[in-house]
């Protein structure tokens, strides 16, 4: 047997810190996780959030058909006519009702991060943070908090495919005790823009093309680059979006960041500037291009099925919540603005300090209720977390209510059961679309009559739980300018990519030339290719070669950008940041990995058992693939049951391929089990070939199977005992081997 690892070592990511105490006996706490499935109306709530959405779950209906108004309806197949072929009569209110109700169905998508899916769960803080933060969900170790995620697509419309080129969304709600925070950011450390008022700019310049709405769900347009050459800000998040960042394995493989400095606020009011890191425990995991692309045809529900079902199966997806802790004091030790979004804080720099544990436990029950109906604030923050003045952060604030009053159709919007809190609300809000309360009592403050007025506590000491502002002082003149600290666009970049490992480089060059490739405007592709000389002469020189413009030559001048416009000399040019580099984020072990076996008729049905046994002893997910359903006839007589024919499936749904001996001449003559492994091999897959295993390999192109990094070859004669399935579990621990 030989086993080539080929990359560099593995580096498993930090063990989370575990919690020293139990959990609190609070009213928003969760018991125990287990694995619900999709609710029933027999199960017992997991937590204080599920057990308010069961008031208002409607259960299977049981019994007649009614109208709206509880009318039993005596047919609901034909519509009342005059006669068997008659004209309809306007008469039938049942008609008219299902009809008219069928055609309010939908309401608007969101106008950017429309695709998505969602997930209810908890968060559970390690330790306390009240050293920097009265927010009551960091209170206390072991304190559990419901959620509920959604994860999400930028450009495409609802019904995109999920493993387009993105960021990715990780949107956050906490029910906590003293309201709703919602920390809403993405999978990309940074953003395209630095103010707000370029928003819209931005999304329609990466929204489908205006007269033909072409394309779906991509960037590689040309009014994306367009804007982008002509916005040298973009650059920094342009090098992660071209990077592998933005075609993840999973959602459940993927980091999160609150991209804006926030800020922390204890007791006594004193500000902690803060940076929030989703880290998943699986670690950090993306797929190759072309497997992307073809996943996208083969399952354009990629990223949505396997949430649910990982969350339906038990093995629930898992994050850890980390801080990078700033003192006010230091708000200028760093050679970038805190406010300026297009930046990180490099973890050399401000370590993340791991605070807490997210665990999605629950599929939702109804999409439309509670995934499209979920509504996302900025500003929906709770006592002892604060905004800074980051200008992007500042317009978000105003954006996010004002798109739930279109999309949700009015502003009771968070009366919804999945936007309602677990705290209790007492507003002197009434009426609008929608209103589910029946209010009573004066709506005014002050007032003397009825019970009294909802109290406030403004001034003074305020007791647990009260929101007051953090007291910033701020003096100025009302300017529109961009701030000269924001002005430093491409350090951020060199770092970024200075720290990649070469085929993560590779990746992103060869994404560069995908998108600018399908750009038409060839002032627009060398525009761009002038703006990644400030990244790198060699990537844009790449660049270039591959899309067929002039190559810029030394010293690297930039006409179309002045020079080194909006570089400064502060940033340390040789530094590197190695947190940022997929190399540094895998996860160990191969839990809810994909392993295909490929069989035929005469295959080593030992093999086959004992890769299931062994590989699944470990938590992968073995499925047995044939020309056909039903069972296959192994070597020994017994019959091996299929999981799925392979006509209905791809290797790029599998994260690694197994070939056991026996099956040959017939798998090398079966062109979906050829180009399945050929596939595989391409996409940098673990694979593990037995005996005449290797054959496949060869009728793919690959001649010398034995020689690939990531590839196990063993011997006929091998059941293939632990020792190898033990050695191909650590390829498969490795996700992928791109140097092949
Ligand atoms: Fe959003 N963004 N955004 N955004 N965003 C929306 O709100 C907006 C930005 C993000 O799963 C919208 O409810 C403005 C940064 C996520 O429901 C909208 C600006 C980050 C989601 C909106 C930004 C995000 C949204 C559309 C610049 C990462 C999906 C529907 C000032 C930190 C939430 C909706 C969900 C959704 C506006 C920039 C993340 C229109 C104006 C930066 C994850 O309000």
């Amino acid at each position: 047997m030989s086993i080539n690892p080929g990359g560099p070592e593995h580096r498993p990511t930090a063990p989370a810190t575990p919690p020293t105490t139990t959990p609190s006996p609070e009213p928003a706490q969760a018991p125990e996780p287990q694995n619900p499935g999709p609710p029933t109306k027999d199960r017992q709530p997991t937590d204080a959030k599920d057990a308010a959405l069961d008031a208002v779950r409607a259960p299977d209906p049981d019994g007649p058909l009614t109208t709206d108004q509880g009318v039993r309806v005596d047919d609901t197949d034909n519509s009342l006519s005059v006669g068997d072929r008659g004209p309809t009569l306007l008469e039938d209110f049942h008609l008219r009702e299902k009809l008219t109700h069928f055609d309010h169905e939908r309401i608007p998508e969101r106008v950017v991060h429309a695709r998505g899916a969602g997930a209810y769960g908890y968060f559970e803080a390690y330790e306390s943070l009240a050293e920097f933060t009265c927010a009551d969900f960091l209170q206390e170790a072991g304190r559990r908090t419901p959620v509920f995620v959604r994860f999400s697509t930028v450009q495409g419309p609802r019904g995109s495919a999920d493993t387009v080129r993105d960021v990715r969304g990780f949107a956050v709600k906490f029910y906590t005790r003293h309201g709703n925070y919602d920390l809403v950011g993405n999978n990309i450390p940074v953003f395209f823009i630095q103010d707000a008022a370029k928003f819209p700019d931005f999304v329609h310049a990466v929204k489908p093309e205006p007269p033909n709405e072409i394309p779906t769900g991509a960037s590689a347009h040309d009014t994306f680059w367009d804007f982008c050459s002509l916005q040298p800000e973009s650059t920094h998040m342009l090098m992660w979006a071209m990077s592998d960042r933005a075609i993840p394995r999973s959602y459940r493989m993927m980091q999160g960041f609150g991209v804006h400095t926030f800020r922390l606020v204890d007791r006594s009011g004193r500000g902690t500037f803060v940076k929030f890191h989703w880290r998943p425990l699986l670690g950090v995991a993306c797929q190759v291009w072309d497997e992307a692309q073809l996943t996208a045809g083969r399952d354009p529900d990629f990223h949505r099925r396997d949430l649910w079902e990982a969350i339906a199966d038990g093995d629930f997806p898992e994050y850890e919540l980390g801080v990078q802790l700033i003192p006010e004091e230091d708000e200028f030790a760093f050679p970038f603005d805190l406010l300026d979004p297009t930046k990180l804080v490099p973890e050399e720099l401000v370590p993340v300090r791991p605070v807490g544990r997210m665990v999605l436990d629950r599929n939702p029950q109804n999409f439309f209720a509670e995934t499209e109906q979920a509504a996302f604030h900025t500003a929906n923050i709770v006592p002892g977390i604060d905004f800074t003045n980051d200008p992007l952060l500042q317009g978000r604030n105003f954006s996010y209510l004002d798109t739930q009053l279109i999309r949700l159709g009015g502003p009771n919007f968070s009366q919804l059961p999945v936007n309602r809190p677990l705290a209790e609300v007492r507003t002197n809000h009434r009426d609008g679309y929608g209103q589910q309360q029946i209010h009573d009592g004066p709506s005014y403050s002050p007032n003397s009559l009825g019970g009294g007025c909802p109290a406030t506590m403004g001034g003074g000491h305020l007791p647990e739980g009260v929101f007051q502002h953090y007291q910033e002082r701020i003096d100025g003149a009302a300017v529109r300018r961009r701030s000269p600290s924001f002005a430093d666009h491409y350090s951020q970049a060199r770092l970024f990519w200075r720290s990649m490992a070469d085929w993560e480089q590779q990746h992103i060059t060869a994404a560069f030339a995908f998108e600018l490739g399908k750009v038409g405007s060839d002032e627009v592709r060398r525009r761009m290719v002038g703006n990644l000389v400030h990244v790198d002469g060699g990537l844009a020189a790449d660049v270039a070669r591959r899309i067929g413009v002039p190559e810029p030559q030394p010293p690297f001048e930039d006409a179309a950008l002045g020079g080194d416009a909006g570089t400064t000399a502060a940033a340390d040019e040789s530094s590197v940041s190695p947190a940022l580099s997929l190399e540094n984020l895998r996860g160990s072990g191969i839990r809810t990995r994909r392993v295909a076996v490929l069989t035929a008729p005469g295959v080593d049905g030992d093999q086959v058992r004992a890769a299931r046994d062994g590989l699944g002893a470990e938590g992968a997910t073995v499925e047995t693939l044939a020309a056909h359903g039903g069972h296959v006839l192994a070597h020994d007589g017994g019959h091996l049951p299929v999981d799925r024919p392979l006509p209905t499936t791809a290797s790029v749904l599998y994260d690694a391929v197994v070939v056991p001996d026996g099956c040959e001449p017939a798998l090398s003559a079966d062109p979906d089990a050829v180009r399945f492994l050929a596939e595989a091999l391409r996409h940098g897959k673990p694979a593990a070939l037995l005996g005449s295993g290797v054959e496949l390999a060869r009728a793919g192109g690959f001649g010398a199977p034995d020689g690939l990094a990531g590839v196990a070859v063993g011997g006929p004669e091998e059941p293939a005992g632990r020792e190898f399935w033990d050695g191909f579990a650590r390829l498969v621990e490795h996700h992928r081997f791109p140097a092949r």
